[in-house]
């Protein structure tokens, strides 16, 4: 049984199709379950074999397992939905992660917890593992480990591009992945509804700090005037990046009902002359991530999440 991080990423979709294919190609059966709808854009990975985790499995999944993957995440608050099935599930689980906040979701006598938090993601782990087995990659392995590393580390662009992802790649692009295809299906066949909520969120957009600091909002009524769900919104916060001098840019989305989800980004030292660790500015509200890329989630009144977490930055801006 294959879990991940609630709305799935790249990285949680690769690591857990790539460890369900690898698993099939060795005679047994894996399932990956999802706690929201599969990502339209991550077609290439193919999606059969990803379940729905309904809600009267709160107690736990129907099928019968012999032990549990946790993948790309260490945090309960991201797999609240499985949270009461974990806690009592008598099964082994390994956490394969790369993040830097981890809860303590291993049983230390009877579970595995890989966690390397100087991997730039998740597929690259499960890749480095294969590897180490031994065990066989086929072209869609390939392809679905290739989709970690590439949207993990934006397309080979952010500071956590380093030698282990790109040596990763290599060995998937010979085993049959393919590049230009994966980029194309990824980022090039958006809804035009993905472009509206961006029209929308831009037209948000303020900058604070001298230009430093970019402060974005999205609404429930802009999904719905766009047409757009939420995973329409996945990497929307990277956009004021493209302005010269920016250091942190901060998108706040209301879901209603007085729940704010905040993403946090920041730029790497070399460019942008400061560190700012959006991580810590994160926990400090009880959230988490990585030092350039972070999210928390206030219950709270939008102005009151944005003043907040505008007013923790500014300060390490200073
Ligand atoms: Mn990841």
């Amino acid at each position: 049984m294959l879990v991940s991080h609630e709305r799935p990423d790249g990285d949680s979709l690769g690591s857990m199709g790539a460890l369900r294919r690898v698993i099939e190609l060795q005679g047994r059966r894996a399932d990956a379950f999802l706690f929201d709808e599969y990502p339209q854009r991550y077609q290439i990975i193919k999606p059969d074999g990803f379940i729905r985790w309904s809600s009267d499995e709160d107690t736990g999944p129907k099928g019968v397992y012999d032990g549990i993957v946790i993948l790309d995440t260490c945090a309960w608050n991201q797999i609240k939905p499985a949270v009461d099935f974990l806690k009592a599930s008598p099964l082994p689980r390994i956490i394969v992660d790369h993040h830097t906040t981890s809860d303590a979701l291993a049983k230390p006598d009877r579970d595995l917890h890989i966690a390397d938090a100087s991997s730039a993601s998740t597929c690259g782990m499960i890749y480095e593992w294969f590897e180490a087995t031994g065990w066989p990659l086929d072209e869609q392995i390939a392809q679905a480990l290739f989709v970690g590393l590439a949207t993990d580390t934006g397309w080979f662009r952010f500071s956590n591009t380093d030698e282990r992802t790109l040596r990763a790649a290599a060995a998937l692009l010979e085993t049959g992945a393919r590049a230009d295809s994966i980029y194309a299906q990824i980022y090039e066949t958006s809804a035009p509804a993905r472009l509206l909520l961006k029209a929308a969120m831009l037209n948000t957009l303020r900058f604070e700090a001298e230009g430093r600091l970019a402060v974005m909002r999205l609404t429930q009524d802009m999904f719905e005037q766009a047409g757009a769900k939420q995973a329409d919104a996945e990497d929307l916060v990277n956009e004021p990046m493209s302005v010269a001098g920016m250091v942190v840019s901060v998108l706040l989305t209301d879901y209603g009902q007085g729940k704010i989800r905040v993403n946090l980004r920041s730029r790497s030292p070399e460019v942008a002359g400061c560190d700012i660790d959006v991580a810590a500015i994160a926990r400090s509200f009880g959230g988490g991530g990585h030092r350039r890329a972070a999210g928390v989630h206030f219950e709270a009144p939008l102005e009151l999440a944005e003043s907040q977490i505008v007013s923790a930055i500014l300060s390490a801006l200073k």
